[in-house]
This record gives structure tokens, sequence and C-alpha cells, in this order.
């Protein structure tokens, strides 16, 4: 397989460079915690390797290095379409380098020879309940495919640990495989005709996607799933996500069980949740004026909701200090697609509005847009309405970050995570004996 020549051809030297860190610096310090970083989620405290991907607070995600700009202009395309390959992407998230359209086109293949869904996935996620969440269904689907993994078969074989990382990979393969059709149907089985669509060979991963909800034919909307997904494949490696699916990992549980819980993170209304709640947000807006609101009428629609306790959906983000670039990727797909749009025009006009709304309010560290400003949007201009099902979208794309990290992870042998926790009288008598209270 191309990923495990390339990925297999850098260990050695890799594998050294660790060994030598550890060996030589060991004892150099990185980060420390003080008190209000520990009651206060931990932030701006380093406490993962991973070299999938960097966020620079004002500069936004860099995915092997890569901008968001720069992904978007130099990754592979197929013939007809401005936007990318998902099989390149996953060779950049994986392999670290840019790849060729040919290798970029291996990766897909690779994909459709293992995109089968099992009999036993499709029939439990028909015999679950109608009202169940979309995201329930991903993550248990997920969860299900756990049958499925070779690493699991191989580790009980006795594999060696130097080789966990290519059973991972085979693990990581077969599920980002399948992911697309996971997601469709549980689309199509919630809120379309309830079929199980079979990809179509000529499509690449994203684009399939789209054929198998039934909008195969809308061009549009197979650029916005390229676009879409890789957007949202990252954001480094700490984000509750990526921090879930990493620590669910370093057990050795495989990619199945630490995707799944991945999921369940992501689930959360502060995390993947947020562009659902983004997009009630914009209708609420648009329903409680006769016409389109002005600038004056916004900006106390938005005073009311943060008056009310209520966060505003969209704005504010626990690393990035400047407009998330994959919000600016795809406010321009929405200005060259859907200018007219009223949603898109509002997504505008609340872009004007919010960011100096946020900053008089004064406590919000950065009042800027994050992607989830505008994806919900984004979807409802080419009919997929049903919001509860945007995190699905969300988790189809991100799992090809966590994947890549879990394989790194393995490879890089890294062990089972394990940080200590303190009681408050604890600390409240480290600081007393410490006479550091200020
Ligand atoms: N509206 C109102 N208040 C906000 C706010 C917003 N958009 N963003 C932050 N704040 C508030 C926080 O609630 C916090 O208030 P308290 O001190 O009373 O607790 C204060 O401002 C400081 O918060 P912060 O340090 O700026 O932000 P956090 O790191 O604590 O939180 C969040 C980051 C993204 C969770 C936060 O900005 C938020 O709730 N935003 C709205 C929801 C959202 O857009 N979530 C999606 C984020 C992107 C993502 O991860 N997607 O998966």
């Amino acid at each position: 397989m191309l990923l495990k020549d390339k990925i297999g051809a850098q260990l050695p030297e890799f594998r050294e460079r660790i060994i030598k860190l550890v060996r030589e610096s060991g004892t150099v310090k990185i980060s420390e915690v003080n008190v209000s970083q520990l009651f206060g989620g931990m932030r701006e405290v380093h406490v993962v390797v991973s070299d999938i991907s960097h966020i620079d607070p004002y500069e936004g995600i860099r995915l092997r290095g890569y901008t968001i700009p720069e992904v978007l202009k130099e990754l592979p395309k197929c013939e007809g379409t401005d936007f990318p390959l998902a099989g390149g992407l996953y060779y950049l998230l994986m392999v670290g380098c840019l790849p060729s359209l040919d290798e970029a086109l291996q990766v897909e293949d690779e994909w459709k020879e293992r995109g089968q869904l099992p009999d036993y996935v499709i029939k439990s996620l028909q015999s679950m309940p109608p009202e169940t969440h979309p995201m329930t269904m991903l993550s248990a689907a997920i969860l299900m495919l756990q049958n499925e993994s070779i690493f699991v078969r191989r580790y009980d074989a006795g594999m060696q640990k130097s080789d966990y990382w290519e059973a991972a990979l085979e693990d990581s393969m077969n599920l980002t495989a399948k992911l697309p059709a996971i997601a469709a149907y549980i689309y199509n089985l919630k809120y379309n005709s309830g079929k199980l669509i079979p990809p179509n060979p000529d499509l690449d991963w994203s684009a399939n996607f789209a054929h198998m909800i039934q909008k195969g034919d809308d061009r549009e909307y197979q650029d916005l799933s390229r676009l879409f997904f890789v957007l949202h494949s990252d954001h480094e490696g700490a984000n509750v996500s990526a921090h879930t699916t990493h620590l669910v990992a370093s057990t050795l549980s495989s990619v199945y069980y630490a995707c799944s819980a991945g999921m369940n993170a992501l689930a959360g209304p502060l995390h993947g949740l947020a562009n659902q709640e983004c997009l009630r947000w914009l209708l609420q807006v648009r329903s409680c004026f006769d016409s389109f609101p002005t600038h004056e009428q916004l900006e106390a629609f938005a005073w009311e909701t943060l008056r009310s306790d209520k966060v505003i959906p969209g704005y504010g983000h626990a690393v990035l200090r400047t407009i998330d670039p994959r919000f600016t990727a795809q406010l321009e797909f929405g200005k060259k697609y859907m200018p007219d749009d009223e949603l898109f025009r509002l997504v505008n006009l609340v872009f004007q509005v919010v960011p100096q709304v946020l900053k008089q309010y004064g406590k919000v560290k950065n009042p800027w847009p994050n992607v989830d400003a505008i994806n919900g949007t984004m979807q409802y201009h080419y009919g997929v309405r049903q919001f509860d099902f945007y995190t699905v979208l969300f988790g189809l794309s991100r799992i090809l970050g966590l994947t890549a990290h879990s394989v790194w992870s393995r490879a890089m042998g890294l062990p089972i995570e394990r940080p200590q926790s303190i009681t408050t009288p604890m600390i409240e008598e480290y600081v007393e004996t410490n006479h550091i209270v200020m």
C-alpha cells in the first residue's frame, strides 16, 4: 500500500530523532501549568505531540505546515473541478508532503477497494429508533466496525510493538474508506428515501458522498463536499475530539474504538454541534424580522442573545485569535456560488456586526468567526437542511485527521497517556505553604 511504503520509509530516521530528543533533552521544560489553567480547561498547556497539524492563533490551521489557502491551491484535483481530492489530503496528513495526482488517485483507489459496508452495520443502523441523533448513529456504526479490526487480530496473534502502526493504518484505511457510505446511509435513513445507494466508481471520495445522498448531479454540491472535507479534516492534536481519540488509542484500543469516542466528543454543543446551533441562531434572526434586518436591528438582536446569557454561536475560539481561514474559504465559495442567498447575506451581515458587539462585550478573547459561523448556511443552500446532520459531515472529515494522528502515535511508540489529578485542598495548601497568595 502506497501510504504504508511512504510512512515506513520515514520511520527509522524519525524514531532516531525522538530517541535523541528524549535522551539528550528529556528534562527540558516545554510547558508549565498554573492554577487558573488547572481550573480553566488547561488552555495553552502543551500536552500532546502531533505533527499532523498545528494552529497558529493569528494565522489559523496549518496541515502538515501548509495553510488552508496553500492546501486548497496545491493539493491535486481531478479533471473539471478546482477543489482537491480527499485522497490527496489523506496522503498529505499521513505522509507529511504533497502528493502527485497519481499518488492522490492511488489513495482514492485503495478506498474504493475497501469501501463495502458490512451487512450487520446496515442492519444495526436500520434497527435504531428513528429519533436517534445522527451523531449517535455515526458513533455506533464506527464502534460496530471494531469487529473488523486488523489491529485487534494481529495484536492477539502477538504483533511486535514496532508493527503497531501498520495495523493501525490498515484499520484507518478501512474505516475512512467506509465513512462516506456510512454518513450517506444515515442521512438517507433519517431524512431521505431510506435507500442504500451504492458508490459510483467514477467519483472520488468526497463527490461520492454527494452521490450517495442523491445530490450526485449537482456539481456545485460535489465541490462544496470536496471543500468541506478538506477544511474540517484536522485542527491540531489537542482539541477535544482529537485529544479524546488520542487518549483512547493510547490504551491500544483500535482506531474504531478511539474514533467512535472522538465522535462522542465532537457531538457536544461547544465543539462540533456548534454548526447546527449557529444555523438555528441565523434562522431565529431571520424569523424575528419582517424583512432583511438592518445593521442596527442585528446589533440589537446580538445584544439580546448575550443579555440572556447565551453565546453567539460560530464566534470565538479557544485557540484562534483571528478570523478562521476555514470560514474565509467558505465565504469565498459562497460569494461565487450563492451571493444572493438570503442566509448567506445574513452570514455576511453577522460578520460585519458581531465582532464589534463581542469586542464591546469585553470578556470574549476572540471576537472573530470560527468555521461554524458559515458551515450550516452552505449546506442549507444546497438543500441539506437537517441541522442535526451537520456534525456528521464534520465528523466524516475529521476522522481523516484523527486516524492520521493515531497511526503516527503508534509509529512514534507513544505510551499510554496518564497524567495525574490533584485535589483542591492540595492546591490551596501548596499556594499557602509557598506564600504565593496574591
Ligand atoms: N458569545 C458569547 N460569549 C462568548 C463567546 C460567544 N461567541 N465566546 C466566548 N464567550 C465567553 C465565554 O463563554 C467565557 O465566558 P465566562 O467567562 O462567563 O465563562 C468568556 O467569553 C471567555 O471565553 P474565551 O476564553 O474567549 O473562550 P473559550 O476558550 O472559553 O471558549 C468557545 C471557546 C468556542 C467554546 C466559545 O468561544 C464559544 O462558546 N463560542 C460559541 C460556540 C461556538 O462557536 N463553538 C464552536 C467552536 C469551534 C469548534 O471547536 N468547532 O468544533
